[in-house]
């Protein structure tokens, strides 16, 4: 391709309103322009990346078994009222209607899709295990899009469903998936954990991973153990058995409750700094709304609580904090005074509150706590359970000795094993060999394929631009000749420029009357991972050959060029 002709809108000044590393750069490379708020435009070196993203992940996919398919974005609403799906997603799910009125979903996902496709065309368990992806534009009206394409309102991903006779088929799906995930991430280069995550509102019966591509621009934390390979995203993550400490109930040591006077003192950070307590002798009583009742939750101060925990704790889809009136109805007392003591809530108690002995609460009345109280002899411990966010430092529950530690990822896969959640629903049943109706055994399994182009840039990437690794660079060549007035060095440029397009390799060459320093500058911005530079050598017959991601250069002749780049052993290639 002539860099003359090539539509690449490169830019010097770093865009304000990009954050993230990989945003910048994307803009600057001229690989993306946005539209609207989350919404962007590849461009034709943004898209040749993409389309090798694609082509990766088709390759594994079909090698895992799996068939390509392409589902409609605009989805009947009625298949989400089937699912009992509708009502779960407010505003996030992009509704429409048609010129007859009738409402269309624009796609998140498909599971109610697929499900509806295969209900009509599979009854039999000869016909099982199927299963089907696409790659696919998805719509989430995101309420705060950021990041670039890390979190978009219109973004490209494959989905995969499985469809299997039992849990057994369903486990073994689900590895071909995970082991096919691996593959995938690892030929994308792009660094990758497996943690455990939580479900969500998707459902499924237990069993989901999110492969973390790790960033710290990255939204999600993960929680992983030094010692052994225990990973979880934060919602998920559990810490040792927080020790509950034999609860004494006559320790003499102990103190009866005593209320003392702390005007103005509502947040545990004030109660720390004021009063000199240590936040790991404080109990927090927060209010949730559960439903239309209401309940106490307690956690240790310097802990917080892990909503997803609680929400399946108490078997809910939703969960959030009571709005201050109902603070004040239920424990007497404006926010930040609330306590577990004389409250006729349940109280749900985490468990490093629960073996606590001398702790500081709230007092249930303005401008008073309560110090010396004792779980367990001055409130019940009905609900005893765990409900925290794990912090660094805690103990692995995995495994002897181990400690977890923070890291930061961007989601770029996952994996749910939802068995029956979507079949029962949809009655997507299939006869078994005894001729019983069963309900299909199903997976999903996801992949943010343009998420993938933001993190590969954030892992690979230096002060002068992007560092791509060879399988999905947009070119793997880069010649660039020093002067275009110079006879020499254009002919030498365009004869190699010829042979090695016609040796099959995917060429840039940079043929525009640019200053030297400017092309060297979008050259280092692009990344393509092989420079050919044409210079004061050339009338030897000489060339510079550089790797993007090596300091040195070395001058070869154009016959040892083509030995190194043409015909180089495997190894070299990586
Ligand atoms: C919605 C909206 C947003 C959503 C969903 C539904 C996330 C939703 C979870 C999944 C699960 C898997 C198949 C591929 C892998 C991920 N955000 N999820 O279901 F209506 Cl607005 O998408 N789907």
């Amino acid at each position: 391709m002539r860099q003359s002709q090539l539509f690449l809108p490169t830019m010097r000044e770093v865009p304000s309103d990009a954050e993230a590393i990989s945003h910048q750069l994307m803009l600057r490379a001229g690989m993306i322009r946005p539209l609207a708020a989350g919404i962007y435009s590849y461009m034709p070196l943004g898209r040749r990346v993409l389309r090798k993203i694609e082509n990766i992940i088709r390759e594994e996919m079909d090698a895992a078994g799996a068939q390509e398919m392409l589902m409609p974005s605009m989805q009947p609403t009625e298949l989400w009222q089937e699912s009992g799906r509708y009502s779960i997603y407010g505003p996030e799910l992009m509704r429409l209607h048609d010129r007859h009125g009738r409402e269309f979903a624009l796609g998140p996902t498909a599971e109610e899709v697929v499900t509806s496709i295969v209900r009509n065309e599979i009854n039999t368990y000869r016909k099982l295990p199927l299963i089907l992806y696409q790659i696919q534009t998805k719509y989430r009206d995101e309420r705060r899009p950021r990041f670039g394409l890390l979190r978009g309102r219109e973004f490209l991903m494959k989905d995969a469903y499985s469809f299997d006779v039992d849990m057994e088929g369903l486990d073994q799906s689900y590895r071909m998936m995970s082991s096919a995930y691996h593959r995938i991430f690892d030929r994308l280069g792009i660094q990758v954990r497996a943690v455990e995550a939580d479900a969500g509102a998707i459902g499924g019966e237990g069993g989901t991973q999110e492969f973390m591509a790790l960033a710290d621009i990255g939204e999600d934390t993960i929680a992983s153990c030094d010692h052994c390979d225990y990973a979880a995203n934060l919602k998920r993550a559990v810490a040792r058995e927080g020790q509950m400490a034999p609860v004494n109930q006559h320790d003499p040591a102990s103190r009866e409750p005593e209320r003392f006077y702390t005007p103005g003192i509502h947040t545990i950070d004030q109660l720390v700094q004021q009063l000199q307590l240590d936040a790991k002798k404080l109990i927090k009583t927060l209010i949730y709304r559960a439903g239309d009742s209401a309940i106490a939750v307690l956690v240790r101060g310097d802990h917080e609580v892990n909503d997803i925990k609680l929400m399946h704790a108490l078997g809910l889809e939703q969960m959030e904090l009571a709005d201050s009136a109902t603070v004040e109805r239920i424990t007497g007392a404006p926010v930040g005074f609330a306590g577990p003591l004389g409250l006729s809530v349940p109280i749900y108690v985490d468990l490093a509150v629960a073996g606590m002995r001398d702790a500081v609460v709230g007092g249930n009345e303005q401008d008073y706590h309560i110090r010396h109280v004792q779980p367990g002899r001055d409130f019940a411990l009905h609900h005893v359970l765990d409900l925290r966010n794990v912090v660094a430092g805690d103990g692995c529950s995995r495994c002897d000795g181990g400690h977890l530690r923070f890291s930061r990822g961007i989601e770029v896969g996952q994996i749910f094993k939802l068995g029956t959640r979507y079949s029962e629903k949809m009655r997507a049943t299939f006869l078994d060999a005894n001729g019983r109706e069963q309900k299909m055994m199903m997976g999903c399994y996801g992949i943010g394929v343009s998420r993938i182009l933001s993190s590969v840039i954030e892992q690979r990437h230096d002060d002068q631009g992007i560092l791509w690794p060879d399988s999905i660079a947009p070119y793997r060549i880069h010649i660039v000749p020093i002067s275009t007035q110079d006879s020499v060095q254009m002919s030498l440029a365009e004869s190699i420029y010829q042979r090695l397009s016609a040796a099959g390799m995917e060429v840039l060459i940079d043929d525009r009357d640019e200053r030297p320093g400017t092309k060297f500058k979008d050259s280092d911005l692009i990344g393509i991972p092989y420079r050919i530079v044409i210079g004061k050598h050339a009338a030897e017959g000489k060339v510079e050959l550089k790797h993007r991601g090596r300091k040195e250069s070395e001058i070869l002749g154009v016959e040892e060029l083509f030995a190194r780049i043409v015909g180089p052993s495997k190894g070299e290639e990586r």
